[in-house]
């Protein structure tokens, strides 16, 4: 019997699983966190299935795997690993990632109260409050976030044509906004946006194209968001983003509200300096501040910030045993 060990910590952000792959991870090859995330799709996916899908994950399982950073200015680079695939960037992943490697004391900062991350999609900047061994909260400076496309329009089962927004904070996203065929993501029970998910975004990639102007590895429409009213008044806005084949987001998704964000301040609806308090689909919240203007291929950008937090759940060693016929994961 052949058995392969990975040593996992699991935690949620904001009610989203974070399960960092914290022994056991590849070695992978490439001169930065995007040609070595297109070494790990190339041979090593097989470990992202296997600890995300059935029947030691599931369906909105999140994880990321800890490599020793390129640029020794910087204090740790991170693979992202989802259902969903090996995503360029993801916000709730960072800070549960975050906040275990801190707490469980993998990494060591160099200033401390500050963290440099290299990502597949580029430098994160991190600051984060602790109070003894925990750390209360992380906000993250995400990559350049930008509005895409506007008004495209799709063919939504049920509802009918919907035109919808495509921004980019780390991953592109449709953003379905109120409008007269769908009247905000309170009026729909989850499984009816899950079931449209899957159509739109199909669609979507059909009908158009979606490449980062900076990086040709980062492709095609992954997620959906799909927004409404805020549970709480003082909130800013609410979405339910749908990711993976079942997905729907329980923390209110950080490179989701990136691309939100960037839609916003596009459009003129957010200003430097004003909050973006966004809300999940379970009411957890992240507040959203734009860190810097700047621009991606010549269009108006920014580097949103993220502010969260995460608990850890537990350590959990996890096996891939060659005799168990679903060692590398299933859906149905
Ligand atoms: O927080 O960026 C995020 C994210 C992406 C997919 C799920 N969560």
């Amino acid at each position: 019997m052949a058995r392969k060990t990975f040593f996992c910590i699991d935690a949620h952000t904001c009610g989203n699983p974070v399960r960092l792959v914290a022994g056991g991870g590849p070695e992978l090859h490439g001169a930065n966190m995007s040609e070595k995330r297109q070494h790990f799709l190339r041979e090593y996916d097989w470990i992202r299935k296997g600890l995300m899908f059935e029947p030691r994950g599931h369906d909105m399982m999140s994880g990321s795997i800890l490599y020793p950073p390129q640029d020794p200015a910087n204090d740790v680079a991170v693979l992202y690993i989802e259902t969903s695939g090996c995503l360029p960037m993801c916000g709730h992943g960072t800070i549960g990632t975050v906040t275990i490697a801190l707490e469980e004391g993998l990494i060591t900062p160099k200033v401390p109260g500050q963290l440099r991350l290299e990502t597949p999609a580029g430098l994160v900047l991190v600051s984060y409050r602790q109070e003894g061994q925990k750390i209360k909260s992380v906000k993250l400076t995400n990559i350049p976030a930008y509005l895409d496309s506007e008004n495209l329009a799709v063919e939504c089962p049920e509802l009918g044509p919907l035109r919808v927004d495509v921004a980019y904070g780390g991953n592109f996203y449709a953003i379905v906004d109120p409008q007269e065929n769908f009247q905000g993501l309170q009026a729909y029970p989850a499984d009816k946006l899950i079931s449209w998910s899957r159509v739109l975004r199909q669609l979507l990639n059909e009908q158009y194209t979606f490449v980062h102007p900076e990086n040709p590895t980062i492709q095609g429409l992954s997620h959906i968001l799909w927004a409404g009213d805020p549970l709480d008044p003082s909130s800013t806005a609410r979405n339910a983003v749908f990711y993976g084949d079942k997905a729907i987001d329980r923390s209110p998704c950080g490179t989701g509200t990136s691309a939100r964000m960037a839609q916003w301040y596009a459009k003129g609806k957010l200003k430097p300096g004003q909050e973006f308090i966004h809300e999940s689909i379970i009411g957890s919240i992240f507040k959203g501040t734009i860190e810097e203007e700047t621009t991606v291929a010549g269009r108006p950008a920014i580097r949103p910030g993220i502010e969260g937090w995460a608990i850890i759940t537990g350590h959990n060693t996890i096996f891939f045993d060659d005799e168990d016929p679903y060692v590398h994961g299933f859906q149905v």
